[in-house]
């Protein structure tokens, strides 16, 4: 490897796919995809009912030990009503995911905080001796950053919302920088936000959050109308290496695509190469159709830190989970083949 990951864990048990031969992608799609279709689960509501998920995608995975398990991750589960829940899931393989049927029940001890409305797009990152979830979490039925911890994803509990609404894709960096909390986030409006440029926020205990800084907004076409973060960002010993999405307005509406950027590893608003072209975009039937045409949304990625693979999860136009594979010197390599900056 030309570029090292720092901090990392070793993970030969990673999902994986070598390239297919005479590929010519950066980024590669797994052969079996989607692993997680609409109707993966049985929901098991409120009421008691129990039916079929009407959607999973956008949702987020980690290494977790538990049993037999390897594997474990925060989903965004649609019901058939199409309320938006988050649902902890299981896996020995990263693949094949056990979801459990119930929504995740936060413990939450600030009362204007602990009633639950919706949640969506979850990320969960490591982060000393917990992991920690971020997701889209309402407040007065307005889109702000929920933050809560578990230990064991069983029990989560909730803290305080990071910020005011409106906020989407608040995503956190792995460890404290210069002794700082730090999150990426997205401010934006009650709608489908025709705009949105990337912020990093810090913070000294995870609840109060502040010396916000820009990090970096729409750009290239693929990317034009906004973009926001994906994945819990890499360290390199050349900086935080992160894919993140953006947004393109075509005639029949949002096209979301996603591609990399490495930022400064002590002041990680700096951006020091960021891609010029899109590394994956909606190109494959099942993410060009479905609940939302035309989308194609990381949240996760996995990393061994001895070979360089990376896993990355991807939600399918707002229906099915993917997975799409590259190796950090691939994407080194096009960050410095390729970059606008
Ligand atoms: C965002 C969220 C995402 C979704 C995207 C495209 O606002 O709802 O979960 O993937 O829009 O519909």
């Amino acid at each position: 490897m030309k570029t090292k990951v720092v901090n990392g864990v070793s993970m030969p048990n990673i999902p994986w796919m070598d390239k297919p031969e005479g590929c010519k992608d950066v980024v590669w799609r797994y052969n079996a995809n989607p692993i997680i279709k609409r109707d993966h689960i049985m929901v098991k509501k409120a009421n008691g009912y129990r039916e079929p998920s009407n959607s999973i995608f956008n949702s987020s995975v980690v290494p977790f030990e538990t049993g037999d398990y390897k594997f474990a991750g925060v989903f965004r589960v649609d019901d058939r009503e199409r309320n938006m829940e988050l649902h902890a899931g299981f896996s020995k393989d990263g693949i094949n995911w056990d979801i459990n049927e119930e929504r995740i029940h936060f413990e939450c001890d600030i009362p204007e905080v602990a009633e639950w409305q919706y949640g969506y797009d979850p990320r969960v990152c490591k982060l000393e001796d917990k992991y920690v979830v971020t997701w889209c979490n309402a407040y007065g039925w307005k889109p702000t950053i929920g933050i809560a911890y578990t230990y064991d994803f069983k029990t989560f509990t909730q803290l305080e919302n990071a910020y005011l609404p409106f906020n989407r894709n608040g995503v956190m960096f792995p460890r404290k920088i210069n002794g700082k909390y730090m999150m990426m986030s997205r401010p934006s409006d009650s709608g489908h936000t025709p705009f949105g440029d990337m912020f990093i926020s810090q913070s000294p205990d995870l609840t109060f959050w502040g010396q916000h800084r820009h990090v970096m907004g729409p750009s290239k076409g693929w990317e034009s109308t906004k973009m926001g973060a994906g994945p819990i960002p890499i360290e390199t010993d050349r900086g935080w290496l992160i894919f993140y999405h953006g947004v393109l307005t075509s005639c029949n509406g949002y096209v979301y695509s996603f591609s990399a950027a490495l930022l400064d590893k002590d002041e990680p608003w700096k951006v020091l190469k960021r891609g010029a072209s899109y590394l994956l975009s909606p190109q494959e039937y099942y993410e060009l159709v479905g609940d939302t045409d035309a989308v194609t949304f990381p949240c996760a990625n996995l990393v061994d830190a001895d070979t360089g693979r990376i896993c990355i999860y991807y939600g399918c136009a707002d229906t099915c989970t993917s997975l799409a594979f590259t190796t950090v010197d691939d994407v080194m390599d096009f960050l410095d083949n390729n970059s606008q900056v």
